[in-house]
């Protein structure tokens, strides 16, 4: 007997060497300790023993238990950390490998023009206010005093959509709900999407983008009109940056200018860019004509207030000396990651 438990710890131990799984070493552990297994059958016959050898016999079969037991557990403990390492081989990351670059997009030629001209208002007190691209007949033009019979409202200048409803053509009529919901002292500026029923050549677009702004206070002059639009000027053509206000006339100002600024090309000698004149027209501007005002409630015996149109794109193109409006809004990556 005492040979035969020798023998069982001996294959015990032996096929624990040779268990490649958790699931092999489960079997041995029930082959040789279960109920049914050897170890169990041998102490069956432990009956058969005399009872000077009995206690011996037993002593010696709990000792082949335990180090089979202990053998069992060695044996899981150092498969457990196989797996462990095995995955953490397969997971690993070779942190040598250089990255996949990631491609930035970039802010549209239109944006970052956008985006400077709110800095520079905003840095001068005004508020940004967003307004519909759908707009009514009364606040694209009635409001802004372009009479029925101005040729602007023509059907071959304006998208419209039913008898009174319109694409805006300008941003206006988000100067006018303003002036209708707000007191003075009001300083803000609209920018936005306007459409116009243009054929598309390199200067123009049926969509196309303006930013328009509208100061209203007591004691408003041409001189802030003009020393406002000079700081613009300076701040995005640059500080030598000449400007030239020449008059001009809009239904919804009075007195009106266009405002030129001298070419940052050439510095006004005349080139492409400007097309030999040495300036470029950047924005139309004026003194809010006083019907505006009043339709609006606000009294033009006590207020006064100046107004302005620039053309984002005409400012986009001049500014980054690209040749045709199209190509800000074909979208082409070649052209775009550029800027
Ligand atoms: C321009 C030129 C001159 C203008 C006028 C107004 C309003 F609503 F206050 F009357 N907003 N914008 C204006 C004035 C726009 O665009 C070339």
């Amino acid at each position: 007997m005492k040979q035969k438990l020798e023998e069982i710890k001996v294959q015990a131990k032996a096929a624990l060497e040779a268990a490649d799984s958790t699931q092999a070493v489960d079997e041995i552990r029930v082959k040789f300790l279960g109920k049914k297994g050897e170890l169990t059958a041998i102490l069956k016959q432990m009956g058969s023993l005399s009872p000077e050898e009995r206690p011996v016999m037993g002593q010696l079969a709990n000792e082949v238990r335990g180090e089979i037991e202990e053998a069992i557990a060695v044996s899981l403990k150092e498969m457990k950390a196989k797996a462990q390492t095995a995955r953490l081989e397969k997971e690993a990351v070779d942190i040598s490998i250089s990255g996949k670059r990631k491609e930035n997009g970039s802010l549209h030629p239109i944006n970052s023009a956008l985006e400077d001209l709110i800095d520079i208002f905003r840095s001068m007190g005004f508020d940004v206010v967003d307004g519909p691209e759908v707009e009514t007949e009364y606040y694209n033009f009635e409001a802004l005093n372009v009479p029925a019979d101005h040729p602007a409202r023509d059907m071959q200048d304006t998208f419209y959509l039913t008898d009174s409803m319109l694409l805006r053509t300008q941003t206006s009529a988000t100067q006018i709900r303003t002036m209708e919901s707000r007191k003075p002292p009001i300083r803000m500026i609209a920018p936005g999407r306007v459409y116009r029923s243009d054929d598309v050549d390199a200067t123009h677009s049926p969509v196309f983008h303006q930013v328009e702004g509208l100061v209203v206070d007591k004691g408003i002059t041409m001189c802030d009109l003009k020393g406002t639009l000079e700081q613009m000027a300076r701040e995005i053509y640059g500080k030598d940056t000449k400007v030239k206000f020449r008059p001009s006339f809009f239904p919804f100002t009075e007195p009106s200018v266009e405002v030129d600024v001298s070419c940052s090309e050439c510095g006004g000698k005349g080139c492409r860019v400007c097309k030999g004149s040495g300036w470029i027209e950047i924005l139309g501007a004026g003194m809010v004509h006083p019907r505006v005002l009043a339709g609006c409630g606000i009294d033009p015996e006590v207020y006064s207030g100046f107004a302005f149109g620039i053309g984002l794109d005409r400012l986009t193109t001049t500014r980054h000396k690209i040749s045709d409006i199209r190509l800000l809004f074909e979208n082409d990556m070649r052209f775009l990651k550029q800027f």
